[in-house]
């Protein structure tokens, strides 16, 4: 059924089905890009990473896609089917008619990019200039989809014009202070602006019927409000994390692990008034067990909490970070087989296993979890 010479096939309702096939990222030519607004107010203010920019060094990309090199293999082996992005050259200036910038990002996390919704893949806005142009490394895959699966939708989000009224500018200060950053995401005052939709697919959270979106840095209500009417027969709900000083991406914060069971980072904790939906359903919404680790790897964007950023490959097994020896043990003794993968060489080019994977097919139809 996985075999690579047999017709792709795209289907993926939510985020713990059976996994049949997935993309994993690749690390080839992944570039710091240099600053603009919207990333550098993503890089924390202690960062190593303030200030510099260019093309990662051979070494690191090498051992970078070593470990995802092994991850599919292990993905292989356990009857996932498994394709890989076709990177561009990252490292050249790109432009549109409103604004350039002097390189690209990579192909590794194409979990932010492209969101696969049943029969759908839709290629996010995205709200970097610098990864504006990423869906090229994923078209090739995308196209042969089309060509494999009549019934597969390939869309993509309008582009967005990322001119300077995208962004606000009192983010732009070198020194912010965590303080005022968590007082400004209490208060939905974040880096970007309702210029226009913006959405990351990384953001956006898979429940059958139910799509759950983090409205934070890299998405905007507006962007909600597309999800929304281009999905008509889903619910789409917005959430937000107070906790976070640099609200990105759901999957380091949110997590479901099997229907009824979502992990939470406790230093992000979903507020009470937007537990309902879960509660009245009889979800369980459990706090994760803290990192491993006290800091990232070197010149990593992401926090230490990539430690609950999990890849589901069906409702009783979970591939966690193979350091991350206290989220394996709570998946452990929350009836998950834990299967330990070595990814954290590969964090620094755009995150953990969740980020580094976007489904093509998951088991399972479109249920409605919350009736
Ligand atoms: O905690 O830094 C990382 C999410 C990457 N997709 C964090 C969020």
């Amino acid at each position: 059924m996985n075999r690579t010479d047999e017709p792709a096939v795209v289907e993926s309702w939510n985020e713990w089905d059976p996994l049949r096939h997935v993309i994993v990222g690749r690390a080839d030519g992944g570039c710091i890009p240099p600053p603009e607004p919207a990333l550098d107010a993503k890089v924390p203010e202690d960062s190593d990473m303030r200030g510099q920019w260019g093309p990662r060094s051979q070494e690191t990309v090498d051992r970078a896609n070593e470990r995802l090199d092994a991850f599919a293999r292990l993905l292989e082996k356990r009857g996932v089917r498994v394709d890989r992005p076709t990177p561009i050259d990252f490292n050249q200036p790109i432009a549109t008619p409103d604004w350039r910038t002097e390189s690209m990002f990579g192909c590794m996390p194409p979990r932010d990019v492209l969101l696969t919704v049943g029969k759908e893949m839709l290629e996010a806005t995205m709200s970097y200039r610098c990864r504006w142009f990423e869906y090229l490394c994923y078209r090739p895959l995308l196209q042969r989809y089309c060509e494999d699966d009549p019934a597969m939708r390939h869309e993509a989000a309008p582009k967005p014009r990322l001119t300077d009224a995208d962004y606000r500018s009192d983010y732009l200060s070198e020194r912010i202070g965590v303080e005022k950053r968590l007082k400004w995401t209490a208060e939905k005052h974040f880096v970007t602006t309702e210029e226009e939709p913006l959405f990351d697919a990384a953001d956006v959270l898979r429940f059958g019927r139910d799509l759950v979106v983090q409205h934070g840095f890299t998405t905007n209500l507006k962007g909600i409000d597309w999800l929304r009417r281009h999905f008509p027969d889903h619910r789409v709900h917005a959430v937000n994390f107070p906790g976070d000083p640099y609200p990105i991406h759901i999957d380091a914060t949110f997590t479901p692990i099997r229907p009824g069971l979502i992990l939470n980072n406790p230093d992000r904790r979903l507020p009470d008034d937007q537990r309902g939906l879960f509660e009245r359903n009889g979800w369980e919404i459990v706090d994760a067990a803290r990192p491993a680790h006290n800091s990232p790897p070197p010149l990593c964007y992401s926090s230490v909490w990539l430690s609950m950023n999990v890849l589901v490959l069906d409702p009783k097994t979970v591939c966690v970070e193979a350091t991350e020896v206290h989220q394996m043990e709570q998946l452990d003794r929350l009836g998950m087989e834990v299967v330990p993968v070595d990814l954290r060489d590969a964090y620094a080019f755009g995150g953990g296993l969740h980020c580094a994977t976007a489904d093509v097919r998951r088991e399972g139809a479109r249920e409605d979890y919350f009736p």
